[in-house]
């Protein structure tokens, strides 16, 4: 008699490393800290989040009114291009869709530039920060998010390279067209699927 089908009855271990993306590697409990900046020490009385470019009302949130909007979080994994991925963390604050629909991007944006406080810049397709794929944080695990990780605030768009997640975002500029940002000016991929190892332009 046939037994059960093989993919039922993997052992946890393959389960969990069926859940690591093509060239990963599990970094278990350790988050390391890839900064290429100065880590900026953030004022939140001064802080704000614009949201701008191709929008019908160009928004910004002080850090009382970001915290005001509905609360929502992210359980789930993080994939580092340098080939580090982090399984079941979680990060706390609010989802972009909340940001957009009070901004309500123009029907010509496509995508959007991400920027930090410190000038580093991403790019991102629109239809990435939709959806409940997206969103801006500043609890990590419960905890108020660690400076060196982007506190008070930052960006986290999971299901892409992390590179997109910029750490201090102050704003978000909806264009319509695509705009390479810091490390994608420096051959990184416009995307960065993991699932699709969009490493580098080209890939
Ligand atoms: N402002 C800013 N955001 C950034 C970066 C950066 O250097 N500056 N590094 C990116 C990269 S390459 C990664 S992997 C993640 C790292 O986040 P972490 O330091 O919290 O692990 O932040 C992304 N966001
Ligand atoms: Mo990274």
């Amino acid at each position: 008699m046939a037994g059960p089908t093989r993919g039922f009855t993997g052992s946890a271990r393959h389960r969990r490393n069926s859940r690591l993306p093509p060239g990963q590697y599990d970094v278990g409990s350790a988050y390391p800290v890839l900064t290429a900046e100065v880590t900026p020490d953030v004022d939140l009385s001064e802080w704000k989040l614009t949201v701008d470019g191709l929008v019908a009302e160009a928004t910004s949130w002080s850090w009382e009114e970001i915290r005001a909007l509905p609360g929502s979080e992210f359980h789930g994994d993080i994939h580092c291009v340098t080939t580090w991925s982090k399984l079941d963390t979680s990060f706390g604050g609010v989802s972009v869709d909340t940001l957009l629909d009070a901004a309500r991007p123009s029907a010509e944006a496509t995508h959007v530039l991400v920027s930090s406080t410190t000038g580093y810049t991403t790019n991102l397709p629109l239809a990435d920060l939709r959806g409940g794929q997206a969103w801006v944080v500043w609890t990590h695990e419960g905890q108020p998010l660690p400076r060196e990780h982007g506190g008070p605030v930052r960006l986290l768009v999971p299901h892409l390279y992390f590179w997109k997640s910029a750490k201090w975002v102050s704003r978000m500029t909806l264009l319509d067209h695509d705009e390479p940002g810091f490390w994608e000016q420096n051959g990184y991929h416009d995307r960065g699927d993991p699932w699709k190892e969009q490493r580098y332009q080209g890939d």
